[in-house]
């Protein structure tokens, strides 16, 4: 038997993960996948496409979609983000529909959420994240709260945080993956994004930590070079596209220090995921408006075209 082989006892699924913006989706992949995929910041709407996440286990192989947070689009490239999250519940085994239990009770996006998870069919487990930032003697009632948000599978609290009741929400999750399904990747790849948007989404998740106000959201990452050099060495060029000449001074900073420590802890964080040396080369240009520029979102993958993306 080839290792793809499929096997009865071998097991494999797809599960989306759909939900609010910031509520902690792309954090709880990258804790079940058991490696970052995904990047996270504390600001809304970080994540921008569907990215799939794989764990890996000798019987089975599960594929997470992170998805965009649920959002009310201003512009061609949220309109693109929110098709995104909305198409990654088709055709799955279940879907996570994720909200933030440390606010009080459930808000529009997670309403909205919600009624996207059930208009799928999938069966749907409601994990309610954060649990860390509620005090104990609050918790059952805040999980009863957001329960009345519909019917589901299974109501399960977490902390994707620190890893708290994960096995718990593994449990549920193996409960709804059917038996027997193909090996959809091979063993060491951990997700279906390139070695180049991983890092030019890590050069982003910097930004969107080491910036404030309207920067964040305005930024986007482009490779324009990746290439293996003798050392060895990856070499990484990549354009840090901007909506303002004030924008790309606040990104270079003074006497470029700002763009060296984007710089610096995107490296440093490829490198020790990736395994390999790094030179990153990076590029501040500007782009009035790209976020409603057909063209450039085709090249960053979120294509104004439903039929392309
Ligand atoms: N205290 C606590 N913080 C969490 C937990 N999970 C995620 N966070 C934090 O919540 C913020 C948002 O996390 P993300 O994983 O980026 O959230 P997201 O839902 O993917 O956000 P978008 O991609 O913007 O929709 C980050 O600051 C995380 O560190 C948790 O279990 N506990
Ligand atoms: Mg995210």
């Amino acid at each position: 038997m080839t290792p793809t082989e499929e096997s009865t006892e071998f097991r494999s699924g797809f599960i989306a993960v759909m939900g609010f913006a910031n509520v902690g989706k792309s954090t709880l992949v990258n804790a079940l996948v058991g490696t970052k995929v995904s990047i996270v910041s504390p600001k809304p709407q970080t994540t921008r496409h569907r990215i799939m996440g794989v764990l890996h286990r000798p019987d089975l192989q599960l594929v997470f979609l992170d998805t965009p947070g649920i959002h009310e689009p201003k512009d061609r490239l949220g309109d693109a983000m929110m098709r995104g999250a909305r198409g990654a519940v088709a055709d799955v085994d279940a879907v996570l529909l994720l909200v933030d239990g440390s606010r009080p009770e459930a808000g529009r996006g997670d309403s909205r959420a919600a009624k996207i998870t059930v208009a799928s069919g999938a069966p749907t487990i409601l994990v309610i994240n954060k649990i860390d930032l509620i005090p104990a003697h609050e918790r059952e009632a805040r999980i009863a709260e957001y329960a009345r948000l519909g019917e589901f599978t299974a109501v399960i609290p977490v902390s994707a945080l620190n890893g708290w009741n994960l096995d718990t929400l593994m449990d549920e999750i193996l409960a709804l993956i059917p038996p027997g399904g193909p090996r959809y990747f091979p063993e060491d790849a951990f997700t279906d994004r390139s070695t180049g948007f991983l890092a030019g989404e890590l050069v982003r998740e910097k930004i969107l930590l080491m910036t404030r106000e309207e920067v964040p959201h305005a930024v986007a990452v482009t490779v324009r070079e990746i290439e293996e050099r003798p050392g060895p060495l990856l070499y990484i060029a990549a354009d840090i596209v901007v909506e303002r000449g004030s924008q790309k001074s606040i990104l270079i900073g003074r006497g470029g220090s700002m763009i060296k420590k984007i710089g610096e802890a995107a490296r440093l964080e490829a490198e020790d995921l990736l395994g390999i040396r790094i030179y990153l080369d990076l590029f501040v240009r500007v782009e009035k408006g790209w976020r409603d520029d057909p063209g450039l979102l085709g090249e960053l993958g979120l294509s104004d075209d439903p039929r392309r993306s």
